[in-house]
């Protein structure tokens, strides 16, 4: 059966009152994946605001057991959790490895490249607010092109990100997908797929930061909506090498038209000393990797 917004499972893992922001995505996010999981499942989360989130031992916000690990070691922390309980024979659990783009596109990124290698038997998240944004945002390998940040002040990063779904596929694993905050069934859907998969299974998850990024903390859905929009995040699913555009990138493929990313950038003040022509850099951008993933989509 599908899920929707009415058959979802009432049980919630993250539990009322946290320490996150106001209008966070990732609280929205976890809040799914944590349903996805039936709560079945260990955590083992790096320094991020997925910890601040988790709250300072011994209160917790999340009635799912944790591992704070070294900001390096997620990946390596993960598959010593699976060998622990593949001894003790405890099936049923799923190790989740949670980590920010800070600790995965830069910092985690050995260790996760490490583990999947070696196909450990997890799930690894990466929820992507484009920053090292608990530590008052710095700019990571996921930053894209134009953003202001406190290490990029002025004019704004001068790189596109690197693309972490890309190079998680270049590992042959088999299940790979990216999602969005703002539509958390497809995010939802995609946990729930991971969960029977064997291997190591990777889902990035696009996650807007209302204070980092500099939009009123209510827009957090419209912003994370008007990235898939514009085109400039994808939703897609990799099964075993087939490559299936999702939800709302399946749908905008079949429209085929995008609005202008001009319209997404405009709604931050991070872009607000972006050039014009970093802006069309940004759309040749996004139109060539649109193109890529139209031919390579099986679904339409
Ligand atoms: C080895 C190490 N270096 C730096 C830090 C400080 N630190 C803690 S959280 C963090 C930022 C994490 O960024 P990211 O992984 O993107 O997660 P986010 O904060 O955005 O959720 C940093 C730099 C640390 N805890 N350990």
């Amino acid at each position: 059966m599908k899920v929707n917004a009415v058959n979802l499972t009432e049980t919630e893992y993250v539990l009322p009152g946290n320490r996150t922001c106001p209008g966070c995505a990732l609280t929205l996010a976890y809040r799914h994946i944590l349903k996805a999981l039936d709560g079945q499942v260990i955590v083992t989360v790096p320094a991020s605001c997925l910890t601040v989130l988790h709250g300072m031992y011994p209160i917790t916000s999340v009635n799912v057991p944790c591992v704070n690990t070294p900001f390096a070691s997620t990946g390596a922390s993960a598959t010593g959790l699976v060998a622990g309980l593949r001894a003790t024979g405890r099936k049923e659990i799923t190790v989740l490895a949670m980590a920010g783009d800070g600790g995965t596109h830069d910092i985690g990124i050995q260790s996760l490249s490490g583990a999947a290698e070696r196909q450990e038997d997890f799930i690894y998240i990466c929820y992507d607010n484009e920053g090292y944004m608990n530590t008052g945002n710095q700019r990571s390998g996921s930053t894209p092109l134009g953003a202001i940040t406190g290490t990029t002040p002025i004019l704004g990063k001068r790189q596109n990100p690197k693309d972490i779904a890309a190079i998680m596929e270049a590992h042959c694993l088999p299940y790979i997908a990216t999602s969005n905050s703002s539509y958390p069934l497809d995010l939802y859907e995609k946990v729930r797929k991971a969960k029977e998969i064997k291997g190591t299974r990777f889902i990035h998850v696009f996650a807007p930061c209302a204070p980092g990024w500099q939009f009123p903390y209510s827009d957090t859905i419209k912003i994370g909506q008007l990235a898939v929009e514009t085109g400039l995040v994808v939703l897609y699913e990799v099964e075993n090498g087939i490559f299936r555009l999702t939800s709302a990138s399946e749908s905008l493929a079949r429209k085929g038209n995008l609005k202008p990313v001009r319209e997404y950038l405009a709604k931050q003040g991070r872009f607000k000393n972006i050039a014009e022509e970093q802006i069309s850099q940004l759309q040749d951008w996004v139109n060539t990797r649109w193109e890529c993933y139209i031919d390579r989509a099986t679904n339409f």
